[in-house]
């Protein structure tokens, strides 16, 4: 919502919201699947807006990718394949790029105008895009997760909100595909939303994740331009291993150097979860 000179998220639910200051609207255009629109804050730099929530912003982007892809990345031996579903503005490619053992990123974006839109004004994200690794399709990511079988070492779910296009991205079956599109010893992260907002829909998910993968984990890190500034994540593995201790620890300390947020002790830590989060998570 747009008010006077400023960008409002809206949170119906805890009847408050997130203000920016619009210094520019550098673009407002509408999808088949959504509204796409990038607005210019003096702080913040370039913001994403999908369906007028916050998807990213150039100042802090850095957090949610660093963990959505680098945790999962970290507990599979000599990752290669991996698989992006969403991320369409190229974040969480260019983190997996930074793994030398990955030869090949698949891109699963559902909307064109997305990546787009990245290349246009979000160079510091999309840039990536363009390595001779990674692969780009623009289409379905359920399709996609079904007709690849037995092909990824990872994948990084790197969707919107549960509503909207990405619904179909939070059902036992898309997770049951995904675990199928896994090699042994694979590993899967999603984002799944704030935990001291919305603890229910992160029960939900989690509940979901286990209906398809035996042990899933949730794992927090900040992320001050989204809902509450607190966020969650699932990790799900094609092995038995404790993905909070038992990760490549040197190879974590070699990534973390390229990386703003996320280095070893963090890996360990956002494993640690508060009181009311575990024991709703019982
Ligand atoms: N994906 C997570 C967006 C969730 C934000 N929700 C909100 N603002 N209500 C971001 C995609 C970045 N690659």
């Amino acid at each position: 919502m747009l008010k006077d000179d400023w960008f409002i998220e809206v949170f119906e639910k805890t009847a408050s919201g997130l203000t920016f200051r619009v210094d520019e609207v550098l673009f407002s255009g509408e999808s088949p699947f959504q509204r796409v629109a990038v607005i210019r804050n003096a702080f913040f730099g370039n913001v994403m807006l999908l369906d007028d929530l916050v998807m990213l912003t150039e100042r802090d982007e850095f957090y949610y990718h660093d963990m959505l892809v680098h945790v999962p990345l970290m507990c599979v031996d000599e990752p290669r394949d991996v698989l992006i579903i969403g991320g369409g503005d190229g974040g969480s490619v260019r983190e997996a790029l930074k793994h030398p053992s990955v030869r090949r990123v698949v891109l699963c974006e559902i909307d064109q105008m997305v990546i787009d839109v990245s290349r246009r004004f979000f160079p510091s994200l999309a840039e990536r895009l363009d390595d001779e690794r990674v692969e780009i399709c623009v289409g379905d990511g359920i399709r996609y997760v079904h007709e690849h079988p037995g092909e990824f070492d990872c994948v990084c779910i790197d969707s919107t909100d549960p509503i909207g296009p990405a619904v179909g991205l939070f059902t036992p079956e898309f997770y049951t595909d995904v675990k199928a599109a896994l090699r042994a010893g694979g590993a899967m992260s999603a984002q799944t939303e704030s935990p001291a907002w919305s603890l229910n829909a992160v029960r939900g998910i989690r509940d979901n994740i286990a209906r398809a993968f035996e042990h899933p984990r949730l794992y927090l890190a900040p992320s001050p331009c989204y809902p509450s500034g607190s966020w969650s994540f699932a990790l799900a593995l094609k092995s038995d291993r404790d993905p909070a201790c038992d990760f490549d620890v040197q190879r974590a300390a070699q990534i973390s150097r390229h990386c703003r947020y996320y280095n070893p002790d963090i890996h360990r830590a956002a494993f640690v979860l508060p009181n009311f989060i575990r024991d709703a998570l019982l």
